[in-house]
């Protein structure tokens, strides 16, 4: 079963439209932004709530980076597997990804020779699930659900999922 943030932290309701910049520092490609575009569609589609890029990180509700190791906020990366991302329930935003990981973008995560390779996509939906609210999940087939293997990708939204996410929006 789904569980939410103690105190049910949410983005208020004067506040569906989000937005969401990348650290500029971290200069991604268009591929791996697509797929950051493609994990938030899925919260979207279930919800009322929509997802715009924006160029001005400053201004962005949601902020996404890459870092390694100590980055000064208090929960270290911890180089490859262990803590491969993060995310701070509402109102933070901030999604912070292990850049240490052997990321798999797009990729057939079972036909890559990485046995330490980690989906991007599967953990971008996950991590948007805390940035929304959510907590985790016991229901194993559930996106918040708090396992999931190296070289395994697990990217639809559950009916837990959905359950949960639309108590909240
Ligand atoms: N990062 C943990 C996670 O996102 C961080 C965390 C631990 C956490 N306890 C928490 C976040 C309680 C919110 C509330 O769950 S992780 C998975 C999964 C991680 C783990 O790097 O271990 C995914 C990141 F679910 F597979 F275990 C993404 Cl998908
Ligand atoms: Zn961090
Ligand atoms: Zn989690």
């Amino acid at each position: 079963h789904y569980t939410f943030f103690p105190g049910t932290p949410r983005w208020s309701t004067g506040n569906s439209d989000l937005t969401y910049a990348f650290l500029p520092a971290n200069n991604l490609s268009s591929t791996v932004k697509l797929v950051f575009a493609r994990a938030f569609a899925r919260w979207s589609e279930v919800t009322t709530l929509t997802f715009t890029e924006t160029d001005v990180y400053s201004d962005a509700d949601l902020t996404i980076g890459f870092f390694v190791g100590d980055h000064g906020d208090g929960e270290p990366f911890d180089g490859v597997l262990g803590t491969l991302a993060h995310a701070f329930s509402p109102p933070d935003g901030r999604f912070h990804l292990d850049g240490d990981e052997q990321w798999v973008v797009d990729g057939d995560v079972t036909t890559t020779s990485l046995t330490s390779a980690v989906d991007l996509e599967s953990v971008a939906v996950h991590e948007i699930g805390h940035l929304l609210g959510l907590g985790h999940s016991s229901v194993e087939d559930a996106i918040m659900f708090p396992t999931i293997s190296s070289r395994s990708r697990k990217v639809q939204l559950a009916s837990d999922d959905v359950d949960g996410i639309q108590l909240l929006y």
